[in-house]
């Protein structure tokens, strides 16, 4: 089945009380039992839901994997991942990453005894420099956050099979539409849902999608021991935002690369990030990994003055500004105060994030009054 057949069909089949077409939002904790331990595959709502069922088939056949796993956030997505590691193990992560990523490695993992190594994965050679006998996990975040940096995959996918060592592929940014992990040798890929899978800014929530059983049936433990679930209404949300995934996605694409070439060309405006450029460093690898380049781009304005920044960022109106990223509206994001601030200064800096950076999270809305908008912002 092509992808836009399985946005609308995968994971749902007609309700089997009433013959619903739509999976009803199953609002309930518990369920009756006809004698005890006799039950329908259903006991309790942490445990197993029908909507959250129907979601997460969805979204294993989305990134052709065999199991999806939801969880209530992409950080508790994250966290049930990093539960399957044990003191003195070793994880490698990109440097460039989201800062609630970098926040729950080092403030939560490490006081528990897991050891965390950040690299910029752009070049393999300083994850192979990171690695020791005790590397157990390499976390790969493509493209990256805020900095739209291009990973190779399959280079680390085939390292870390090479070593014996578990990959994990935070594909938030791209969507599966864009991009496949685990067809490219990844074992774990992870989602916000938050954003482009849910696509409308209304539903927090995470996903894992694999295909090794016993690391399903780990995480699945996780899933109910740690209780990190989301509820069945937000499910039937993000069911419903998966219907025009693809659609969403080639308008998010179209109007993200007119916005980085307008960008590109003027004259106040500096580096802009955005794979689909033929200038960005990743560009060619880009081509070959994804589908398209995404709706991410971020830029600086020329001089790098902060209050100038800021300018801009107080004087966009169709872009609001917040933090966030993937739904039909367009937004603009200041990381370095906002989706970044758990980074220190220090760290930021390392990995060439600037004070001056402004990310934008580029709608679906009419590519003019996105252009007027930046226009008028920038001047
Ligand atoms: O917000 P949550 O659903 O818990 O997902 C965390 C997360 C994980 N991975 C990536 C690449 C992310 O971008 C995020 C969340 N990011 C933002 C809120 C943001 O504005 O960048």
């Amino acid at each position: 089945m092509k992808f836009g057949t399985k946005a609308i069909h995968a994971g749902v089949e007609p309700d089997p009380t009433t013959g619903a077409i739509m999976t009803p939002i199953y609002q309930t904790s518990t369920y009756v039992q006809e004698s005890p331990g006799k039950h329908k595959g259903y006991e309790y709502s942490r445990t197993h839901n029908p909507t959250r069922t129907a979601l997460q088939k969805a979204l294993a056949a989305l990134e052709n994997g065999k199991h999806g796993i939801c969880y209530a956030s992409g950080l508790a997505a994250t966290d049930a991942v990093l539960k399957l590691f044990r003191p003195g193990d070793e994880i490698i992560a990109t440097n460039d990453l989201y800062g609630g990523t970098y926040r729950i490695m080092k403030k939560i993992f490490e006081p528990f005894g897991l050891v965390f190594h950040f690299v910029d994965m752009s070049d393999l050679a300083n994850v192979k420099a990171s690695l020791t006998d005790k590397t157990r996990m390499i976390w790969v975040e493509t493209p990256t956050n805020p900095l739209l940096k291009i990973i190779d995959i399959e280079a680390i996918t085939a390292l870390s099979r090479e070593k014996g060592i578990m990959s994990v592929v935070d594909n938030t940014f791209a969507s599966p539409y864009l991009q496949n992990p685990l067809d490219l040798g990844a074992d774990i890929v992870m989602h916000s849902v938050t954003k482009y899978l849910g696509g409308h800014s209304d539903t927090v929530m995470g996903a894992l999608v694999l295909n090794d059983d016993d690391w399903a049936a780990q995480l699945a433990f996780i899933q109910n021991a740690s209780g990190a679930v989301p509820g069945p209404q937000d499910c039937f949300l993000v069911l419903r935002g998966l219907k025009t995934l693809h659609i969403r996605m080639q308008r998010h694409c179209e109007n993200a690369s007119k916005v980085a070439t307008w960008l590109s060309e003027h004259p106040k405006v500096g580096k802009v990030y955005y794979p689909g450029l033929a200038t960005h460093p990743g560009h060619k690898l880009a081509a070959r990994q994804m589908r398209g380049f995404g709706g991410m781009v971020s830029f600086e304005l020329k001089g790098d003055v902060y209050e100038e920044a800021v300018k801009v960022m107080e004087s966009l109106h169709v872009f609001s500004l917040g933090e966030s990223l993937g739904g039909v509206e367009s937004l603009c994001t200041h990381p370095a105060s906002m989706t970044h601030a758990s980074i220190p200064k220090e760290e930021r800096a390392k990995a060439g994030l600037k004070d001056t950076l402004i990310r934008l999270s580029v709608g679906i809305e009419d590519l003019e009054d996105l252009i007027d908008d930046l226009k008028q912002a920038i001047g």
